[in-house]
């Protein structure tokens, strides 16, 4: 057995070179190695001596840093942003360089089979069990796993002008810690463990080889679509780009149901094709079992969205949804809702002021629904 110990970031150091010659193609290597490593150097000098702002955690504290393929050009390369970066400083100093580990999907190998893809992934898992109070992660660090929650409760601290709050809680769902292997900046917030809980990890370089490489397929397939949701139109589009790295797409049947009234909310969802009913039950018309009927209330189509009014009053559903025909919807969870969607607050809020009126318009005084609110 060799006892060789290979130095800390040797290998990123390495692979960022490697990189950045596989991009770029450059004529000469030896050439090109010199300016690349001094760039580097010039980077870390930099970043060692931040300005007068506070450590790491701030900048990464609302919004993740720019994004390496979140040029909005679409096309997922950034050269230009790319090479220009300066490293976020890290507690520790260890990141190397955000253009090391820039991305182009461009210059990707073959595309390989989701199945290889998955069982690459499973591979790479490896569960992590955490006890109460534990910290998953730490606002600041660099950012090492990617987290998907098997069992348990977990915080989601954010820690700003010297003030640590709670800012949301994951209950034996969802997933976490993918913000800095992503976008190449500090831990975005704290997670820690109010439970006892396992985890399934996964590494930095097989999440961007996979998931990175994902969404810079996610961003081909809905950028457009994207671009063409009224609700988003306020959105840089850089901040449009984030919102397609996040979403997923859900397939639904016709009368399938999407969302069910008196559940609790955990996501928020845009039409992407076909149309959605929202129905509220009333009080007082039953059916034949005599369980409350439910009324039509509103119609999305392609473009609008759903389910934001449980997530931004913190109740359970107000309505139910079903699909028309064949449905398609973008699905958010409440993090990325919350992270993201702020700047558009305003219009779902002034929408939401809407539904009263709405409602009394349509139904009259005698407001025979169950209340939404239940
Ligand atoms: P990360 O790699 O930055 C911390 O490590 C993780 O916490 C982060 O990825 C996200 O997966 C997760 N802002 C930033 N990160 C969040 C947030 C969040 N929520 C969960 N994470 N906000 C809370 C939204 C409810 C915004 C706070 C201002
Ligand atoms: P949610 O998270 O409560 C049900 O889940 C969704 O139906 C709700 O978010 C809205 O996105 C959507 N009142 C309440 N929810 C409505 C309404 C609505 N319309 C659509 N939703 N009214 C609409 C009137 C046109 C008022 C009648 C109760």
């Amino acid at each position: 057995m060799s006892h060789i110990q290979i130095p800390a970031g040797l290998t990123e150091l390495l692979q960022g070179y490697t990189v950045e010659v596989l991009r770029q193609q450059p004529p000469d290597l030896v050439e090109f190695a010199v300016d690349y490593f001094t760039r580097l150097r010039e980077a870390r000098a930099e970043a060692a001596c931040p300005p007068a702002a506070p450590a790491a955690p701030a900048a990464g504290l609302h919004e993740p840093g720019p994004a390496p393929a979140a040029d909005g050009d679409g096309d997922g390369d950034s050269e230009e942003e790319a090479e220009l970066e300066i490293p976020i400083p890290s507690r520790y100093n260890r990141r190397v360089s955000v253009c090391a580990e820039a991305y182009n999907p461009d210059e990707e190998e073959e595309d390989t089979d989701p199945r290889e893809q998955l069982s690459e992934v499973l591979d790479a898992m490896f569960e992590r069990i955490v006890k109460v109070e534990e910290h998953v992660i730490d606002q600041g660090d660099d950012g090492d796993n990617f987290y998907v929650i098997e069992r348990g409760t977990y915080d989601i601290l954010v820690t700003k002008d010297n003030q640590t709050r709670s800012v949301g809680q994951y209950n034996n769902r969802g997933s976490f810690g993918e913000l800095a292997l992503m976008y190449n900046t500090p831990r975005a917030a704290t997670i820690v463990a109010t439970s006892e809980g396992s985890l399934w990890g996964l590494d930095r370089v097989t999440f961007r080889r996979i998931i990175v490489k994902n969404n810079a397929k996610k961003r081909k397939m809905f950028e457009s679509f994207i671009e063409s949701v009224p609700l988003l139109k306020s959105l840089e589009v850089s901040e449009r780009m984030k919102i397609v790295d996040v979403i997923g797409e859900k397939i639904y049947k016709d009368g399938e149901r999407i969302i069910t009234q008196g559940e609790k909310a955990d996501s928020f969802y845009i039409v992407e094709s076909g149309e959605v009913r929202i129905l509220i039950k009333s009080k007082t018309k039953t059916n034949k079992e005599g369980a409350n009927q439910e009324v039509e209330i509103a119609r999305c189509r392609k473009g609008q969205y759903f389910g934001e009014l449980a997530l931004v009053t913190n109740k359970p559903r107000a309505a139910s949804a079903y699909a028309v025909g064949d449905v398609k919807c973008l699905v958010m969870d409440v993090q990325a809702f919350e992270r993201l969607l702020g700047p558009c607050m305003d219009i779902m809020k002034r929408n939401i002021s809407h539904y009263e009126e709405q409602l009394v318009k349509m139904f009259g005084s005698s407001l025979d629904l169950i209340d939404p609110g239940q």
